[in-house]
């Protein structure tokens, strides 16, 4: 194993009477909570760009951190970043990883160059994955660095451009079935406008259907059995991103017919940028049958971008794992800390609390969503709630029966509804406090 990290071991769980900061104090993994392991709800998986590849740099300075890992920038940096990459993965207990094909290695002179140093890095990759036994969550294309994705990838106003990220999309799907990846993640950095004085939407949004159409369609010939997924995002780096949020999304999807082969990468801050909660957009996957996975993090409510920070919010993680267990758990996916630690946070060890501290939230999270689940209250009060369809002109309405005729007569006979109840919102939100203090 390679020692990047020599000042760190292994992070295990010490339990929440535990001072040492490199330790777990909730995310014991093998702890059984709602039927399962921690480890088996979450799939916890580091995100190769942040972790591997973000030094911190942004519009206003250089980067703070030290991601060299002893080489210059080279083919053989990539390959320290592989052995880099599963040491974290060791030394945190953390069973999967996350990738865009030009995380993992650098760009050649050529497309045929560039994909030649992709095989020698993935053949890295794939040699430690045989001997720790970590997975591929899913894998993607990075469609928005280069320059030439300036004006987007498959809604690019050029052919040359749309048939470059073709390629590069099969390519990085090839390495994602080879990899073992049950997910493969299509996130719209550029895919959006900045006006429309120079923009035809429908046509662009038709050229990205027929370029996941294609992918689609070659994946399933080369084997590919897991879930491609849309990540949503309102804005950054575009003005207006057509994937805006879980709705626009599903619009599409649907429009399409790539419903079968479709489901959602929900992402905290994008929900946040959108003018949602995080949970809205779970649950709106959720309730359609769309939740594929799950990148969280979390934003600064007082900043309007993409801050990608670790979470620690118990409240924002319990309503994430309360719509999670709703779901059954998640199909193919899993939990990625699409997160960085902040500009100012650049020690190793800094890495390594960032993790803990979004694992601790999350295993807590999960432990609150059970205690909801099984107290029941809360979950009984919407039931209630509902409860005038269930029987009467309700139940008339939701099997179909009653018509408008049936519903005037109905009111008319009424005269006056008298049947409202309080939502009792204070109340509930006082439920939950108590309900997490116990
Ligand atoms: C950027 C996105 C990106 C995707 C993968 O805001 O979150 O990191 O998850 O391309
Ligand atoms: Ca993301
Ligand atoms: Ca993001």
């Amino acid at each position: 194993m390679a020692n990047y990290f020599k000042n760190i071991s292994k992070i295990v769980y010490e339990g929440s009477k535990s001072d040492n900061p490199l330790s777990y104090k909730y995310y014991n993994p093998e702890e059984v909570v709602a039927g399962k392991t921690m480890r088996e709800h979450f799939k916890f998986a580091l995100s190769y760009w942040h972790t591997l590849c973000a030094t911190g740099v942004d519009m206003f300075g250089e980067g703070t951190a030290d991601k060299s890992f002893g080489t210059a920038d080279s083919v053989d940096h990539a390959k320290h970043k592989v052995h880099a990459c599963f040491e974290l993965l060791d030394k945190m207990g953390i069973d999967y990883f996350c990738f865009h094909d030009r995380d993992i290695a650098p760009e050649g002179a050529n497309l045929a160059e560039t994909n030649k140093i992709l095989d020698v890095i993935v053949s890295e990759i794939e040699g430690a994955m045989k001997t720790s036994g970590k997975k591929l969550l899913w894998g993607t294309a990075n469609l928005f660095s280069n320059k030439r994705f300036v004006h987007g990838a498959g809604t690019a106003p050029n052919a040359d451009v749309f048939a470059y990220a073709a390629a590069q999309i099969k390519k990085a799907l090839e390495i994602t079935v080879s990899l073992g990846g049950t997910g493969y993640t299509f996130w719209g950095g550029r895919e959006g406008y900045e006006t429309l004085l120079n923009t035809r939407m429908g046509f662009e949004l038709d050229n990205m259907a027929r370029l996941m159409q294609m992918v689609v369609e070659y994946g399933r010939k080369i084997g590919f059995t897991g879930d491609f997924y849309i990540e949503p995002k309102p804005k950054e780096p575009m003005k207006h991103q057509y994937d805006f949020d879980a709705a626009t999304t599903h619009a599409f999807l649907q429009k399409y017919g790539l419903m079968n082969d479709f489901k959602l990468n929900i992402e905290a801050n994008h929900a946040t940028l959108a003018g949602h909660s995080f949970q809205h957009e779970l649950a709106y996957c959720r309730e359609n049958g769309l939740l594929g996975s799950i990148d969280a993090n979390t934003g600064d409510l007082l900043l309007g971008w993409d801050t990608d920070q670790f979470p620690t919010s118990i409240y924002e993680a319990a309503f994430c794992m309360l719509e999670v267990l709703k779901n059954g758990g998640f199909g193919t996916g899993g939990l990625n800390f699409d997160a960085k630690a902040r500009r100012g946070s650049f020690d190793q060890e800094d890495i390594f609390l960032s993790y803990i501290s979004g694992m601790d939230a999350y295993a807590l999270g999960l432990k609150i969503a059970d205690k909801i689940m099984q107290d029941g209250r809360i979950d009984k009060f919407v039931t209630d709630r509902y409860a005038s369809y269930q029987t009467g002109i309700g139940a008339d309405i939701v099997s179909g029966k009653a018509k408008l005729e049936e519903l005037e007569k109905y009111a008319l006979e009424m005269g006056e509804v008298t049947t409202n109840t309080s939502g009792r919102q204070e109340y509930l939100e006082s439920l939950l406090n108590q309900i997490i203090i116990g």
